[in-house]
């Protein structure tokens, strides 16, 4: 009964414990105190001088080896952080376009062009020609165009024209629109070592220009790129937590972030041939199910089921039934290769460039994709037999059926209507106030916040029912998918002005708008709503917000940055990156706003978050005079 209450989640983790298997709980208890230095940014081993330490509050030293202060610390961390960030999103983003062009000039077996409408689009944005043209030769081209945004030598970025104008002439009067996508990752690496950039407001200046390279550059090519490949999210029902997980089946969990994998895994999944060796080993099919951002990729795709976000890997393992764990990369802890030995699971890295000791590698290529997926569904399948029933635990809770898929194009859409689809009758809800604001919540699941929290779904709840909106991604999306929060029933926990839209409309008050590359959907959408006209004409001006509560990693740093240097006030939990430095602290928090138009803000409490980015939206209004 008292089961019942606990998320699935928690029900794993005591199981865990009764079993004796440890758990990243269990590690980050190992691990207290953890170093002050660290927490506060305060230790520098860029140079071997270091490690340097500056003591924040005693006498001790105020400066490193070199003379570099407290600021410089932080704020090369600060830069360090978002440009690491960059290069995981963009990486990813790059790996798409190769496929891309593969695909284009018939070299991926399997993958196929599946959302010409926007191909075109995108070809459009790079000013490649389309009329009269074979799709094929139009993909080759975007394909290629994308690639060269990494590095080439001269210009901006392309996708930095999709923001409103006022947008784009704050980034060029400051200096930080971006250029190449690698040139900027390089050049933070460059000015943040030893003896480099000393002045932490130009260093984060640069944090700005390189995560702006993240979320117009490298997450969109991956967000944009995905979609002509594997389509454009639209609504579709889904189903979220680990008893997706099914015991008389083959379980295969697909984890990680590339979506090429996973999409070779589904497709490689069915045949009779595979159909007849699962059949064989007395297995009534094969469950597909995702973790992590995968997941999400999955999920707003396809609807294929998500077992859970990055604080529940090793549960999902733990229950026994997950014949192949198989992993691409960013995200993967790994603990994992420690839990598999607990059970049957074989644990299978495919990128030569993200190995585990002691997992097996199946080299995963586009040329091969189909043919590796093969190999690992039937090595899930072959492994079958090896499962230990006695070791058999699916928490009996519920898999909340769900409705995903929100792109922005599929927002404006269902909000516009089939004849007009625009952004203008979510804007007109703002205005007459039904809608007070959209907040989109993004990001991951830490341990440090606590024992399997529910902050994400909390702060929705909050919000929906005063009337905003929400926008989630990544493992934020998770939670509130797997806390049933995605249903368009959930609008009897709105207020009165966002439930007669969602009513009108027929969609959840919490959208899920797919992973974390898929932030660069909200920059889309919030540079239409200015663009449509209404409310003001920057994505400043609107009333808006970015918040994530758990962050971890460096992606999410760049996330933030990415935000508040387009103009969204954005808010993390836990704690402040940068807490040693109050100068830089001060800087992130509140001069960016003369900057920018946007900031910062740190928050432990949880509970004070959903009254700050309510407050922020109220303001917003306020100056838009539409404070109704
Ligand atoms: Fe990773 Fe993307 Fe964070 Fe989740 S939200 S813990 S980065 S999987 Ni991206």
């Amino acid at each position: 009964m008292e089961d019942k209450q606990k998320t699935t989640d928690q029900i794993m983790l005591d199981k865990m414990r009764e079993s004796k298997i440890e758990t990243m709980y269990d590690r980050y208890k190992a691990q207290q105190p953890q170093c002050g230095y660290g927490s506060l940014a305060l230790c520098c081993r860029h140079c071997n001088y270091g490690p340097c330490n500056i003591d924040p509050f005693g006498p001790g030293p105020k400066r490193g080896i070199c003379g570099a202060d407290a600021n410089t610390f932080a704020a090369r961390h600060f830069l360090r952080m978002s440009a690491a960030g960059t290069a995981c999103h963009s990486d990813h983003g790059r790996a798409v376009a190769h496929l891309l062009v593969a695909t284009a000039r018939g070299e991926a077996p399997g993958y196929r062009i599946k959302d010409v409408e926007k191909l075109k689009m995108i070809a459009e944005c790079f000013d490649i020609k389309t009329k009269d043209r074979e799709i094929n030769e139009i993909a080759e081209e975007v394909g290629e165009m994308a690639l060269m945004e990494f590095g080439k030598p001269y210009g901006t970025l392309l996708f930095l024209k999709r923001a409103p104008a006022a947008r784009q002439k704050i980034w060029e009067k400051l200096g930080i629109a971006s250029r190449a996508i690698d040139r900027e990752v390089t050049e933070s690496m460059h000015r943040t070592g030893m003896g480099g950039d000393q002045d932490y407001r130009n260093l984060t200046k640069q944090a700005m220009r390189v995560s702006l390279a993240d979320g117009w550059g490298g997450s969109m090519i991956a967000t944009e790129l995905q979609d002509i490949l594997f389509g454009t999210p639209k609504p579709v029902q889904g189903r979220a937590n680990l008893g997706v997980l099914k015991k008389d089946y083959v379980n295969i969990v697909v984890h990680g972030h590339e979506p090429q994998l996973a999409e070779a895994i589904v497709m490689a999944s069915t045949g009779p041939d595979i159909e007849k060796a699962v059949a064989a080993v007395g297995a009534k099919g094969i469950v597909i199910a995702g973790l992590c951002c995968t997941a999400n990729e999955l999920l707003v795709r396809h609807g294929i089921p998500m077992a859970g976000h990055m604080t529940m890997q090793e549960g999902a393992m733990a229950t026994g039934v997950v014949e192949v764990m198989v992993v691409d990369i960013q995200c993967v802890m790994q603990a994992l290769a420690e839990t598999a030995k607990h059970f049957h699971t074989k644990l299978v890295t495919t990128l030569s460039k993200a190995k585990i000791s002691g997992a097996e590698h199946v080299e995963f290529e586009d040329e091969n994709a189909l043919e590796s997926a093969k190999k690992i569904i039937l090595m899930a399948i072959g492994n079958y037999k090896n499962r230990d029933k006695k070791k058999v635990f699916i928490p009996d809770a519920s898999e909340p059926n769900l409705i995903a898929g929100f792109s922005h194009e599929t927002i404006k859409y269902m909000l516009g209507g089939r004849f007009r689809a625009s952004y203008r009758p979510l804007n007109d809800n703002i205005i007459n106030g039904r809608i007070r604001g959209v907040v989109g919540i993004a990001g991951c699941t830490s341990p440090k916040a606590g024992e399997c929290t529910q902050s994400y779904v909390d702060l929705a709840k909050e919000l929906i029912a005063n009337n905003i909106l929400v926008v989630a991604t990544g493992c934020a999306a998770g939670q509130c998918a797997s806390g049933g929060l995605m249903l368009p029933e959930l609008k009897d926990q709105c207020g009165a002005g966002l439930k007669e839209v969602c009513e009108a409309v027929g969609i959840p008050p919490v959208l899920h708008s797919g992973a974390c590359v898929d932030n660069s959907r909200i920059l889309i959408a919030c540079s239409e709503m200015a663009k449509e006209g209404g409310l003001g004409n920057d994505i400043s001006d609107l009333p808006v917000a970015g918040a994530c509560l758990e962050w971890m990693s460096e992606k999410a740093i760049a996330i933030g940055q990415f935000l508040v240097a387009s103009g969204i006030y954005t808010v993390f939990g836990m704690n402040s990156p940068v807490a040693g430095a109050p100068d830089l602290q001060n800087l992130l928090t509140k001069e960016l706003e003369e900057q920018v138009g946007a900031r910062w803000d740190f928050q432990q409490d949880i509970k004070k978050i959903g009254k700050m980015l309510m407050d922020h939206i109220e303001m917003k209004r306020e100056a838009l005079g539409i404070n109704v």
